[in-house]
């Protein structure tokens, strides 16, 4: 018999990031044995009723929903899971917040800063816990970059860059809306790279290097009328297909961004790179086991990029996985996401990025496209992240 207190999720959402997740739960309990909480898959909801079954089955979940509304008012549930598509995450999550539940929602928060900003004033009003699946910062080459940086050892940081390049939508068959392309549906996901893809970019970005005071952004939509899965019409596309800013950090430090989904042969390339005044780093997730760093005290003979292979039990996350030398992968962020937050149950701390980190990052997002908008700069209004 299990000592353990449960933790009875609740997912709504069964497609990518549904598996993800589901897939986050499932490991945790192998790797990170000493934590107080287990999660238990309770139930699992969507519309279709022969598909959630299948993916319940699939995943272990003990029964499913085809409505939210009835998941949510479910008892036996303590945390509910949003993995919909971004138009219906302020109305699954101000309601589970009214229940009384415990949130995980994946990213972005929400469309708009209005729409966070309420699901902010929801989870605070209910004072339930809450966390946003921001998924790279969890990964060990990552957070060990949080780490150099914390320590101090970059000195006055310069220049903070990113990149998250994609190819999948180059072709103007790709419709919008409808199942598996409504990202690219102004409606249903509030905007196209910005939210989708630059939203990782400038989480991580503020969470290594700080606030992001203002912004100048150029915006673009290479096609310009796509059919519409749900209206059956060719519509005119509303979301931004590529997307490149500048900004001014609280620090000091400059930023430049670029993200677009007409990069052809990057299927997800996401790239960061740190110019302080000692040293510098950067990282490749298609290399995600490695940090590369720079470090100006070496002696100058040895002096030159050195590569970390960051599979060690000193380096963040590695300790639960096997020995030194042998990488993990993308799904291990999730896993760490898991185990994070169920840490922060036991320790009743935030569990960073929470909605209201996620509310700042939004607040970056829609600075950058009024900005692109209006051909001029904007402040974001983060004072602090
Ligand atoms: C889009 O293709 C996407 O799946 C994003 O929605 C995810 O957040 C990103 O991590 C990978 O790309």
């Amino acid at each position: 018999m299990s000592t353990k207190k449960e933790l009875r999720i609740g997912l709504v959402g069964t497609g990518f990031m549904g598996r993800t997740h589901s897939n986050g739960y499932n490991r945790v309990p192998n790797f990170f044995p000493d934590l107080e909480y287990t999660p238990v898959l309770k139930a699992v909801c969507s519309r279709n009723a022969t598909k959630v079954q299948a993916f319940a089955d699939q995943w272990g979940y003990e029964s499913i929903e085809t409505d939210w509304k009835a998941l949510i008012a479910r008892d036996d549930i303590d945390a509910v899971d949003i993995c919909t598509p971004n138009d219906s995450h302020a109305e699954i999550a101000i309601a589970a917040a009214k229940a009384g539940k415990m949130i995980l929602c994946e990213k972005p928060l929400a469309r708009t800063v209005a729409e966070a900003q309420q699901m902010v004033d929801a989870v605070n009003e209910a004072g339930v816990a809450n966390t946003v699946w921001y998924n790279y910062r969890r990964i060990p080459a990552v957070s060990l970059a949080k780490q150099i940086i914390d320590s101090g050892k970059l000195g006055k940081i310069f220049h903070y860059r990113a990149n998250f390049l994609q190819d999948w939508t180059i072709s103007a068959d790709v419709p919008q809306g409808g199942a598996g392309t409504w990202r690219m549906d102004v409606e249903a996901a509030g905007s196209g790279v910005t939210g989708d893809l630059l939203a990782h970019c400038i989480d991580t970005a503020m969470w290594l290097n700080g606030a992001i005071k203002d912004v100048s952004a150029v915006t673009e939509t290479f096609v310009k009328e796509r059919f519409h899965q749900g209206t059956g019409k060719v519509e005119p596309v509303g979301i931004d297909d590529a997307c490149i800013f500048h900004c001014h950090f609280e620090n000091g430090s400059l930023g430049l961004f670029e993200s677009t989904r007409y990069a052809r042969g990057h299927k997800a390339l996401y790239t960061l790179e740190i110019n302080g005044e000692n040293a510098s780093i950067r990282w490749d997730l298609h290399d995600l086991n490695r940090l590369e760093y720079f470090d100006h005290s070496d002696e100058g003979i040895v002096r030159g990029w050195r590569s970390i292979h960051v599979t060690d039990g000193d380096q963040p996350y590695m300790d639960k996985w096997w020995v030194p030398g042998l990488g993990i992968g993308y799904e291990h962020s999730f896993i760490h996401q898991v185990a994070d937050f169920l840490k922060s149950l036991e320790t009743g701390a935030p569990c960073s990025p929470n909605f209201q980190d996620a509310l700042e990052t939004q607040k970056v997002c829609e600075a950058v496209l009024e900005s692109a908008a209006s051909r001029s700069w904007k402040d974001t209004g983060v004072e602090e992240f």
